[in-house]
């Protein structure tokens, strides 16, 4: 989405302010509107209780800032934004905050509520001075369908209110297996964060990975066929762009691992094959007490809760196969984890949308508004709203991507998923949308475009094609125009055919 898009957007929002200047409530609401389009994406990371959650937010954000132990903090939603200097914030249920301090124990952080509970704080906002946390604000929420329904309801009332755009832009959705509250959860986030256009804005990671197998050194194997299973199914295919296999404690474990720990997997690692199978052949054998490793079972004990069984029986074998230091061996377990796919499908298809997806929240926003409180002189605000929607590329592609996703596409299926591709349904970056490896040149792409054009120019003009699948080639035409204009290509045949276009706004450019 091109700045003046979100620049039009953030001028509604000033007209708005105006038709509603005598009304404090919407004020405030709009003018946090306004904030939201100049923050970073909000991805918020959500699933049942105990699925992972904040064991794979700090892996993403590579310290232990988020607690994963059974306190009240787990209770209470709480964002993770970048700040120079760290700073925790509670904000208090009937309003008003407090500072709460900033203790670090063995690396991490520890969040002590300083005398109130879970049920009096409404949310706790952490400012941290970590560079993950300059493009994306991660929010941990607590886990749906809790034993608690208040629990339950806090995450829901903050991912899926009813009066109002989520507060989130994404979602990062852990499940370990497809369960219905998981299905009942993602539907009402579908519908709620989307609102008219449903667009598709969650992804599915398939949690606690290394548990799939029993901690077998091949459960990797194991869940990365499971995810792909889901992600054929009908189901969870038309509520998240994708699922993902990972491994959150290995990750996080790998990311925030100490030069102890490296010493004491090397340790396991010298030991004769035999002596560390048996050793390692299940979590009570391995916290047995043994002379045949100089690990006591208290530091064996720590690094089960650190890493798992897996992680250990992994470490221990990267370092037999040559891991020769902390930061190596580090490496090669994040690479085992999934992490990267993770971060990798954030950066393709959250941050590149980035301004899209903001954007479409702000309208959301602005139209439930002028819903809900009518009053006079609204018609040029309502009509300012369509026209960004209808000239906005990024926020068609969106809309697209989640109709070819969850109704009949009404085309035929290898255009379908072509037409999915060229939208950006498998990543945002120009060669991923065309199909080509990263080494194409300019004349294979060239090539490429033409060959894309003709075909789909083809196609909308066909007397056998309605006006919805005539409508569909138009966005896939202008985004492949996109691509051609971000790669640089296109002197031939592409240029007049724009005009027939009539979809403004500018090339999908997405939102860095
Ligand atoms: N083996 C294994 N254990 C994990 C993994 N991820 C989390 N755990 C463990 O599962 C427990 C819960 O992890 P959390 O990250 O706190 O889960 P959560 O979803 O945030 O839990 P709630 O916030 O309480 O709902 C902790 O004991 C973690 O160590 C994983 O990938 N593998
Ligand atoms: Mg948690």
């Amino acid at each position: 989405m091109s700045g003046d898009a979100v620049g039009d957007i953030a001028d509604l929002v000033d007209e708005a302010r105006e038709l509603y200047a005598t009304d404090a409530a919407a004020l405030e609401q709009l003018d946090r509107y306004a904030r939201r389009l100049h923050e970073p994406l909000r991805l918020a990371v959500a699933g049942m209780v105990k699925a992972g959650k904040s064991t794979v937010l700090n892996a993403l954000i590579g310290e232990q800032i988020a607690p994963t132990d059974a306190g009240e903090c787990t209770r209470i939603v709480t964002w993770y934004r970048y700040a120079r200097t760290a700073r925790i914030t509670a904000h208090l249920v009937g309003g008003g905050e407090v500072r709460l301090p900033v203790t670090r124990s063995r690396g991490a952080l520890v969040l002590d509520l300083g005398g109130y509970t879970a049920d009096e704080v409404a949310r706790i906002d952490v400012e941290w001075p970590s560079e993950s946390l300059r493009s994306t604000i991660l929010i941990d929420t607590p886990g749906i369908a809790s034993l608690s329904q208040e629990v339950s309801d806090r995450t829901t009332r903050f991912l899926t209110p009813s009066t109002a755009p989520s507060e989130a832009d994404a979602i990062l959705y852990l499940l370990r297996h497809i369960h219905g509250s998981d299905v009942r959860f993602l539907e009402a986030f579908r519908d709620t964060a989307a609102g008219g256009s449903q667009t598709v804005n969650a992804v599915a990671l398939l949690s606690r990975a290394d548990e799939i197998g029993s901690g077998r050194i091949d459960s990797l194997l194991s869940a990365a066929r499971i995810a792909d299973r889901y992600r054929q199914d009908g189901e969870l295919r038309s509520l998240a762009l994708g699922c993902i296999p990972v491994a959150g404690l290995l990750a996080e474990g790998a990311r925030t691992l100490r030069e102890d720990e490296f010493a004491a997997f090397a340790g396991l690692a010298s030991l004769d094959r035999g002596t560390r199978d048996r050793m390692l052949i299940s979590v009570d054998r391995f916290t047995r007490p043994s002379k045949k490793t100089a690990l006591s079972v208290a530091q064996r004990r720590a690094l089960l809760a650190r890493f798992g069984i897996f992680g250990v029986r992994l470490a221990a074998a990267l370092v037999r196969g040559g891991a020769r230091t902390s930061s190596e061996l580090s490496e090669r377990m994040v690479a085992q984890s999934g992490l990267i796919d993770v971060q990798q499908f954030v950066a393709d298809q959250f941050r590149s949308r980035a301004a899209a997806l903001k954007a479409r929240t702000v309208l959301q926003g602005l139209t439930m508004l002028l819903d809900e409180k009518p009053r006079p002189g609204t018609a040029p605000l309502i009509a300012g709203l369509e026209r960004v929607t209808a000239n906005s590329h990024d926020l068609r592609e969106l809309a697209l991507l989640a109709q070819l996703r969850t109704a009949e596409p009404g085309l035929p299926a290898a255009d379908a998923l072509a037409a999915e591709r060229l939208i950006g349904g498998s990543g945002a970056a120009g060669l991923v949308r065309l199909g080509l490896p990263d080494a194409a040149g300019t004349a294979e792409v060239d090539e490429r475009v033409d060959a894309l054009l003709t075909h789909w120019r083809a196609l909308a003009e066909s007397p056998l094609s309605d006006r919805a699948r005539t409508d569909v080639c138009r966005v896939v035409i202008r985004s492949i125009e996109g691509i051609a204009s971000e790669l640089g290509v296109g002197g031939r045949s592409h240029g007049p055919a724009a005009a027939d276009v009539v979809l403004a706004g500018g090339p999908a450019e997405g939102g860095r």
